[in-house]
């Protein structure tokens, strides 16, 4: 039996402070109904891609911040994008900020979830790896504030069954690390989805701005190849608010190889069939764990964090 599942990555163009999730799900719809159009059983959509990537502002009060959260999935804005999923058989991953409320404490999480075929989430991930600060620094042309107005996930990386395959997630900061490859590669994941806002530049070192782009696919190659899976990475880019993000999404073969890259810094569509077989290509050969891994050798990297690490 093939398993071959047509994969669109649906990059977004920016999103304004000012637009509403209306508008941002109307484009997705756009987007999706392409998707199908062109055969695809699952389209990506970015991290947070319902609303502009607000940690670049600091907001004093708690009021504005919860603007951007979602507090139900599917809400009142959201629920079009399931309904018509469920009406074209069509499976989707999407980044919103979701807000919980437990025992009366709300909890912050910058999430991904998995949509099946039928229109029912069957996967959710909460981002890990929250990068920028925590307090304001006006010094900065735009803050970075997702240590702020995030806690650290709380569900791993978890692995899914859908698509007759193994599918996992992550969002923007995490492709950077390889233990975010490596623990889902362990659970046999065949295709990451991850969706990012990266901005262009990085206050911190300039110098490496010409180098986004170049290390947005280093890092996504690399996780691919090194754990013999498909990843498919999916910006929302072009100039938001006067902060310019990058684009470049793509669509990575388990060896490492880009198959199809976007070309713009808009909304624009891209396409591949990704046969799931081709993962075992990498996994039963240069990176065949059983045989050739060897993790007794690997036990600083599961030590507690040092007091002196950052
Ligand atoms: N959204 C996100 O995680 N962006 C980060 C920017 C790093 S600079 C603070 C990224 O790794 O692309």
């Amino acid at each position: 039996m093939s398993r071959v599942i047509r994969t669109a990555a649906a990059q977004l163009g920016p999103i304004g402070r000012n637009e509403t999730r209306q508008s941002s799900v109307a484009r997705m719809l756009e987007l999706m109904r392409e998707a199908h159009a062109s055969g695809a059983q699952l389209v990506v959509f970015p991290e947070l891609a319902l609303t502009t990537f607000f940690p670049r502002w600091y907001f004093e009060q708690q009021q504005q911040i919860d603007y951007f959260f979602e507090t139900e999935m599917p809400g009142p804005e959201t629920r079009p994008l399931f309904e018509t999923a469920a009406r074209l058989g069509i499976g989707f991953y999407l980044g919103f900020a979701e807000r919980i409320i437990e025992q009366g404490v709300s909890h912050y999480y910058n999430t991904s979830i998995l949509v099946n075929r039928q229109g029912k989430i069957i996967g959710k991930y909460r981002k890990i790896h929250l990068p920028g600060h925590q307090e304001n620094e006006p010094w900065r042309p735009f803050q970075h504030l997702e240590k702020r107005y995030f806690e650290r996930g709380n569900l791993g990386f978890p692995v899914f069954d859908a698509l007759d395959g193994k599918l996992g997630m992550c969002l923007c900061n995490d492709r950077r690390w390889p233990e975010t490859y490596r623990v889902m590669g362990l659970q046999g994941v065949e295709m990451i989805l991850l969706g990012y806002n990266t901005p262009l530049h990085y206050p911190l070192a300039p110098a490496h701005d010409h180098l986004q782009n170049f290390h947005n696919h280093l890092v996504m190659q690399a996780g691919a190849y090194q754990n013999g899976t498909w990843v498919v990475g999916v910006a929302k880019a072009g100039i938001e608010e006067g902060c310019e993000l990058i684009g470049q999404s793509c669509i990575i073969a388990p060896t490492g190889e880009i198959m199809v890259q976007c070309d713009t810094l808009e909304d624009e569509l891209i396409i591949e069939d990704c046969d799931l077989d081709r993962c075992r290509e990498i996994r039963e050969n240069i990176f065949n764990f059983s045989l050739h891994r060897e993790p007794q050798d690997y036990q600083l990297i599961c030590q507690p964090k040092l007091s002196t690490e950052a």
